[in-house]
């Protein structure tokens, strides 16, 4: 019998009902009241619980600023509240300390550091073990990076199991864009004990993302859906008690370990999930092996053909990469990894050894600044086994550690790293005698290094060999010796493997023919990962063709693609060549979220343009671009923001200009934005101010939790014509509803829009809303109706 466990229901909407009011801090609320939060427990423990979520939701440091208790007291009184619950029931149940997101974005999307977020968590899990705690679940994250800091933070400061769950999209993406299979690989190389869905979406909603998850991993699965989607004509979750277990019956086909309810769900909910799962037993699952990859936050690699791994991320030889390095120019540094994206590489590698550079710190940059603008995932290339560690600690996703070797003391150092954060690792086939010369001798040191990475507890498949390139002008007989090694690497150990290939033709004249001829011969030999410069057209056409013969282009399509279209895509870097500053590079800058460049690029225009000129045919256009873009989800969040950012490097410059001219305002309307009374989410309104400033508006920001006298008063005053208001939960709508009616008394034409999660275009519709905005991206179409 498959052993599924019962969790909780809605905490929320109960402390509600027991008179917390609209606006108020549950934590201060269940401080104030243990009782109350007692008996909440109590009744899903007599409900079936087996586990049960503390009321510390919200209970960090950031969300507990100003209120009359810390994070200590909280998690203290939270978790005695359950375990009195627990004790008075006499049943076996496990306390979960409930841990959500901060309530403020990480870097690059807003302005937390991951290590501030990261003491942050930690000051939670530090409490939750102290006081008690059986298991600590991250809930409702929506980024990944994010909920990493909170992992790391748990793992490192406490013994406890840590559960994640996030909140998901219909579309397989979170809000921030990771996908499902980024988020299972990423969290079970950390070390996690349990993840899944929670929120957002009902039983019948998640059913596909969780199929997907399974994929995906081999964790037992956590599935804690909303009581399904909010009725819009009664502001209430659509299903049932009784609807919603048999929803989650048909879970039983996935094999998931731990089910309950989110939003609109209550014990009685939890009763009838249990009965559901009493009668109709969870068949065994047979559980088929997970599938894994190398990925970052929204991009999946998998392993399973020739994969290119771009070298241009490398200060060797390159003076001025290693000027750029020291001065901290992290724009150029990715320019040069975009550059590597565009021309066809699976991954990046990235080695920042400079001398005089401070490697460790250098690492940290350089990943946070790389992974911003790139989708495809990283390849830590360092020897220094505090880089390694500190560019995977602040890498999103799922990296590869390049290299260890076959040393045992090597080993000993880097493997316990590569283990800690979940990476895959290039092996050297080297150890302390060097490079033997035949192929035999590194084929032994291949086994070495898979055998101790075993040890450690790594799989087969995170395990690449480097059979190692040497320079065929100078030890000729040495390049068969490479390729045979390569051969029985992959036959015999069914090893993934790598080569440094540009190496091969040093010294020589027209290195490409020798160093092309070699990638052939190498990928024919079974090289899977070939570290090249991906912007040598040769080497990637060697790459197309040999996919299409080796049949894992599947009908050439790939190589159809390539060939059949001539690009006419412009680089970034081609701005600094010809010094004309088109639309196309104006966007591409834009796009790619390049401040300087794009700072730049005004600078220049406006020596033969006016301020508006550029505003309306440059910068909008280029803005627009980015929506579409991000609507279509060929880009996401961190893109868009990027993006937004950039363009807004451009519009300050404008502005200062036109200020300096004492010209009138640039600024095309004024717009008034805030999270309604009682809801103290901002994340969604703050993204809207960002994007329609970029877009030349004067945005008038109210905060979040805002009396609904003070937007009125500010409507009057600055005689605003459009008001944004953004809600979360479905208990402030009324407070949103009420917003507008008195913006209405006050102004005749000031219009409203309105959005946020729960929010559909139904209830803006009831609520006399104008408009309703899906996304942050539509109100850009909304303040261009209203304000032109
Ligand atoms: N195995 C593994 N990792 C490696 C290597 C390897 N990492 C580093 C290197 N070898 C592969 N990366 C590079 C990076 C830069 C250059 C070559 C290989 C390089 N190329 C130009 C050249 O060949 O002259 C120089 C400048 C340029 O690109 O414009 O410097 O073997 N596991």
């Amino acid at each position: 019998m498959h052993n599924l466990l019962i969790l909780d229901g809605a905490m929320g909407t109960m402390l509600q009902a027991a008179g917390m009011k609209a606006g108020e801090h549950p934590e201060v609320f269940g401080f104030d009241n243990p009782e109350i939060v007692k008996n909440i427990h109590l009744k899903y423990i007599e409900s079936g619980s087996n586990v049960i979520y503390t009321n510390t939701f919200g209970a960090n440091a950031h969300k507990l600023e100003g209120c009359k208790i810390d994070v200590d007291t909280a998690v203290k009184t939270a978790i005695k509240s359950a375990k009195e619950a627990i004790d008075e029931s006499k049943r076996d149940v496990k306390v979960a300390l409930d841990i959500g997101p901060i309530g403020e974005l990480l870097e690059p999307l807003g302005v937390l550091r991951f290590e501030d977020a990261y003491e942050i968590y930690k000051e939670m899990v530090v409490a939750g073990e102290k006081y008690g705690a059986d298991i600590i679940i991250f809930e409702t994250f929506t980024d990944l990076y994010d909920v990493r800091a909170g992992v790391l933070a748990a793992k490192e400061n406490t013994n406890l199991p840590v559960w994640v769950t996030m909140t998901y999209e219909t579309t397989g993406r979170t809000f921030t864009g990771t996908k499902i299979e980024s988020m299972a690989v990423t969290l079970e190389g950390l070390g996690v004990d349990a993840i899944g869905f929670n929120c957002s979406l009902g039983p019948k909603e998640i059913l596909p993302l969780a199929k997907k998850l399974k994929e995906w991993t081999n964790l037992p699965i956590i599935i804690k859906p909303n009581a399904g989607l909010p009725n819009p004509s009664t502001g209430e979750y659509d299903l049932h008690a009784a609807d919603f277990a048999k929803l989650m019956a048909d879970y039983k086909s996935i094999g998931i370990s731990y089910a309950g309810g989110c939003c609109g769900t209550s014990p009685e909910f939890i009763s009838e999930l249990k009965k559901e799962f009493e009668n109709r037993k969870f068949s065994e699952i047979k559980s088929t092996k997970a599938k894994t990859g190398i990925c970052s936050a929204n991009e999946m690699v998998e392993l399973n053909g020739v994969r290119v791994v771009g070298e241009r991320l490398n200060p060797t030889g390159k003076k001025r990469f290693q000027e750029a390095l020291l001065n901290h120019e992290m724009e150029y540094i990715c320019k040069v990894a975009i550059e590597e994206e565009e021309s066809g590489a699976d991954i990046l590698d990235i080695n920042v050894g400079v001398p005089g550079g401070d490697e460790v710190a250098l690492m940290i940059e350089a990943v946070k600044a790389v992974q911003s603008v790139v989708n495809i995932p990283l390849q830590i290339d360092s020897s220094n086994p505090e880089a390694i560690e500190a560019g995977l600690r602040v890498y999103n996703g799922r990296a590869i550690v390049n290299s260890v070797n076959a040393e045992d003391e090597r080993l000993d150092l880097i493997l316990p790293i590569v283990k800690k954060y979940g990476a895959a690792v290039i092996g050297l086939a080297l150890n302390e005698n060097g490079i033997p010369t035949t192929a035999q001798e590194r084929f032994d040191n291949a086994k070495h290094i898979l055998d101790k990475a075993l040890e450690y507890g790594l799989k087969k498949e995170d395990v690449i060999i480097d059979c190692l390139t040497l320079t065929v002008s100078a030890q000729q007989d040495q390049a068969k010796e490479t390729l045979e090694a390569v051969r029985m690497v992959t036959k015999d150990l069914g090893l993934h493997t790598t080569l440094g290939v540009s190496n091969i033709s040093f010294g020589l004249p027209a290195r490409s023919h020798i160093t092309e001829n070699f990638l052939i011969q190498a990928m024919y030999a079974g090289l899977d990962l070939p570290i090249v410069n991906p912007n040598i057209e040769g080497i990637m056409d060697a790459i197309y063709s040999f996919k299409v013969l080796s049949g894992e282009d599947k009908d050439s399509a790939k190589y159809i693609d390539r060939f059949a279209a001539v690009k006419t895509e412009t680089k970034v870097t081609e701005v600094l060549n010809t010094g004309e500053v088109t639309k196309e590079l104006v966007e591409d800058a834009i796009l790619k979220g390049l401040k300087e460049e794009t700072y730049n690029n005004a600078k220049k225009l406006l020596e033969t343009k006016g301020e508006l000129e550029i505003i309306n045919e440059y910068l909008i256009p280029a803005l627009d671009t980015v929506g579409d873009l991000y609507e279509r989800q060929v880009i996401f969040l961190p893109q868009l923001i990027n993006a937004a950012n950039a363009a807004s490097s451009a519009f300050e410059l404008i502005k200062e200009r036109i200020a300096n001219k004492g010209e009138q305002n640039v600024s095309k309307g004024k717009i008034v934005v805030c999270t309604v009374k009682g809801d103290i989410h901002d994340i969604g309104k703050n993204i809207v101010k960002v994007i329609l400033e970029n877009y030349g508006y004067r945005m008038i920001d109210l905060g979040r939790d805002v009396d609904i006298q003070r937007v009125v008063d500010t409507v009057i005053r600055e005689d605003v014509k459009l008001v944004g208001l953004s809600a979360l939960m479905t208990t402030t709508l009324p407070a949103m509803k009420k917003t507008i009616e008195e913006i209405r008394k006050v102004s005749k034409d000031c219009k409203v829009w309105v959005g946020g999660a729960v929010l559909t275009k139904e209830y803006a519709d009831e609520m006399g809303a104008d408009f309703y905005a899906p996304d942050a991206r539509s109100s850009v179409d909304i303040a261009k109706t209203v304000l032109g």
